[in-house]
């Protein structure tokens, strides 16, 4: 009778399937969108290049893989060749040329974790960060736009939980949630852990793409296009691995002695990153490895808190899943 009634289940989650999917499609930016993206960066590339004319500007964050949602910020990396520079001094400079420019709202926040100017384009309405000679943040967003080229899932999943952790409120680092970043690896990482696997471990192949960043060796393989039809075995569908995902971070994670690594496609132990005791503000309470700087835990802004409403939001999330004839609606419900 359980095999009965887990058929029948599963059954019904197929059932949102087709929701799933126009959810996702809603949600992709219009080529509009994209355009005035186009637009704005031609403008700040300009006024960039008077000043600095031999930096590069690059996109990076979702806008530059294939996770952004419509209306998202954009994320940009100045590249300045020189790498004694003082960053400080470089987004006062910015900021100022920008703000000489009718830009608006354009703020230096140069004691953040990761310096910023931040500001917007009235013409477009486009919102968007700039740091200086952050390459590792160009570097990863790279790895998981590749990820993304292997199977359709992926982004399917990333958007449905990006989605999710927006409507929710769970997608706040300076409240102790998680970043979008940290979200798009926990679903890289499901997918990896599938049954047959969805996607394959990049960095646990040998590398066709290498770079060295602050004497970090980012490495993997890059070469996607060879892979498009790894995860064919699979035959999971996009409501059914959203069902499985929610389901895994309510009830089956754990959350004691575990890390989960896409670097290596596996769950690792916290013991061996030395990662079981509160170490400054790192409490470790959720542990996702960042693939290339792999003494960062993507979890470190959680808190006793937060720990508990991301804990919550998860079981509310399955259990939605699970229960509700209509679970599109409330899935999303603004919190
Ligand atoms: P949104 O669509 O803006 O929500 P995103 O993918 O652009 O999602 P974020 O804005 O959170 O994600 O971050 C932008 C990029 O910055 C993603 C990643 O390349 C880098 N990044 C963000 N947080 C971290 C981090 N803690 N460690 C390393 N890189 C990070
Ligand atoms: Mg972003």
């Amino acid at each position: 009778r359980t095999y009965k009634r887990q058929m029948q289940c599963r059954s019904d989650i197929e059932r949102l399937n087709a929701p799933f999917l126009a959810i996702v499609e809603s949600l992709i930016p219009a080529e509009e969108e994209k355009a005035k993206q186009k637009q704005f960066l031609t403008l700040l590339k300009k006024l960039i290049s008077k000043e600095w004319p031999e930096a590069q500007l690059f996109l990076y964050g979702s806008c530059a893989n294939s996770f952004e949602l419509s209306n998202s910020d954009i994320d940009l990396c100045l590249a300045i060749g020189d790498s004694d520079i003082n960053k400080s001094e470089v987004l006062l400079k910015l900021a100022d040329i920008l703000q000489s420019d009718n830009l608006q709202n354009v703020q230096a926040l140069t004691r953040a974790r990761v310096p910023i100017v931040k500001l917007m384009d009235p013409a477009t309405g486009i919102s968007c960060d700039i740091c200086i000679n952050n390459v590792l943040a160009v570097v990863n967003t790279r790895l998981l736009g590749d990820y993304a080229r292997i199977d359709a899932r992926l982004q399917q999943l990333a958007f449905i939980v990006k989605h999710w952790a927006k409507s929710r409120g769970v997608n706040e680092t300076y409240q102790g949630t998680l970043s979008s970043y940290a979200y798009v690896l926990m679903c890289i990482h499901f997918l990896q852990q599938r049954k047959p696997a969805i996607l394959p471990c990049l960095q646990g192949m040998e590398p066709t793409y290498c770079v060295t960043i602050d004497d970090m060796e980012c490495a993997y393989f890059d070469q996607v296009e060879k892979l498009y039809d790894f995860g064919s075995r699979n035959r999971e569908t996009i409501a059914l691995l959203a069902w499985e995902f929610f389901n895994y971070w309510a009830y089956r994670h754990d959350y004691t002695d575990t890390v989960i690594s896409v670097r290596t496609g596996n769950i690792i132990s916290k013991r061996a990153k030395d990662w079981t005791r509160r170490v400054g503000n790192d409490r470790h309470l959720i542990c996702i490895e960042d693939p290339f700087e792999t003494s960062h835990d993507l979890g470190r802004v959680v808190d006793k808190y937060s720990i508990r409403v991301l804990r919550e939001e998860f079981e509310r999330a399955a259990d939605i899943m699970q229960n509700d004839p209509n679970p599109c609606v409330k899935l999303f419900e603004p919190y």
